[in-house]
């Protein structure tokens, strides 16, 4: 067996340095040590062998393996030089001394780092991701949310509406009824996603941003697991204790709602024009969701009850970074997009 394994090896060596280009190394490579390649069907028989003789023989054979992979190596090294030094000779006017081309790794966006993260929380509680339409029907987008037509409600969030009746979704919310009308309750659900808002921009407003909507949905769910979550998604977020402040708020599709602000983390509270000079940020509104909408979307309100929050995920992206202006997030401008060079 051992005279077997040295023959290979005269013969391989003798083949390789006959090769001429580099598409003849690489056929010898895939026939010598290939899945189906002469050492590895030589190492098949290694099961017929007593201890010893499989020992010495597993040696040998691994030697030879790495023997002939650095051979190989070195040839395909000396046909590459030698075809460079052709293509000089004959003339041609490539330039051996050019610097190569420099790609750019690409990074990802800070709103995408944050939103991976939060999605990396969640599943991690057990929620899953779902999604919705960026042109809505506007049943989702109000009627579904207790928001009836001609409720002033409606005013807050004025937006872009499309030719064929529907309209760009001002809030990721119409996931809520969408996500019940599927999968019925119990229900743990998050949805990130692109709004649109039909007002005029300033340091912590866009026409478009992004939101992220999370809702619970169970047999006594209350309030208490309601703060618990919101306070563990900021104390991940950010890894370090923040500070909030919860007020009553006004939504139509959640009773009791409440407004959840940061304390803004580009003056330190101090006023600043993200702010618009209040010392907070309006990041995560959140309450429980109200029955009418929970019937919407075919849930027993006898039987269950759910909190949800819809968390502006543009804006958390600015305070985590340190962003003072929402603009630069859509300006596409990539000296400021590169500083958060996460792959
Ligand atoms: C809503 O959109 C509700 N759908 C949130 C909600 C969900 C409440 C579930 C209760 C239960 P609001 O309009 O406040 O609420 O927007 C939510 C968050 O999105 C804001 O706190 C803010 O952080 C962000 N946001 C709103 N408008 C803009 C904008 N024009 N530019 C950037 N971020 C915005």
């Amino acid at each position: 067996m051992i005279d077997k394994i040295s023959n290979l090896r005269d013969a391989a060596i003798g083949r390789i340095k006959e090769a001429v280009n580099s598409a003849e190394v690489e056929e010898l490579r895939v026939k010598l040590l290939g899945k189906k390649g002469e050492l590895t069907e030589m190492l098949k028989d290694l099961k017929n062998m007593d201890i010893e003789e499989r020992k010495q023989f597993g040696q040998k054979a691994n030697a030879l393996k790495t023997e002939l992979t650095e051979i190989i190596e070195g040839k395909f090294k000396e046909l590459s030089v030698k075809d460079v030094k052709k293509s000089l000779s004959s003339g041609s006017n490539f330039d051996i001394s050019l610097p190569g081309t420099n790609f750019k790794l690409g990074s990802l966006h800070p709103v995408t780092i944050v939103q991976k993260e939060i999605e990396r929380i969640f599943t991690g509680m057990g929620f899953n991701i779902v999604d919705g339409p960026e042109a809505e029907e506007e049943f989702f987008n109000f009627e579904a949310l207790n928001i009836p037509k001609h409720h002033p409600a409606r005013d807050m969030q004025d937006t872009y509406w499309l030719e064929n009746g529907s309209l760009l979704r001002t809030h990721t919310s119409p996931c809520q009824v969408r996500a019940m009308q599927k999968y019925g309750a119990p229900l743990k659900v998050i949805a990130p996603g692109r709004c649109f808002r039909n007002e005029s921009t300033d340091a912590s407003h866009e026409n478009t941003f992004f939101q992220l909507e999370g809702m619970m949905i169970d047999k006594n769910v209350s309030i208490a697991n309601l703060i618990y979550v919101m306070k563990l998604l900021l104390s991940e977020v950010f890894q370090r204790d923040v500070k909030i402040r919860l007020r009553p708020g006004f939504f139509p599709f959640v009773e009791p709602g409440f407004e959840l602000d940061l304390n803004c983390m580009i003056c330190g509270g101090k006023g600043c024009p993200t702010c618009k000079h209040s010392g907070w940020i309006e990041l995560l509104p959140c309450g429980m969701v109200h029955p009418n909408v929970l019937r919407y979307g075919g849930i027993d309100t006898e039987e269950y009850t759910g909190f949800a929050f819809g968390l502006g995920l543009t804006r958390l992206a600015m305070m985590k970074y340190g962003i003072s202006d929402i603009r630069v997030l859509n300006s596409g401008d990539l000296r400021a997009m590169e500083q958060f060079s996460v792959r």
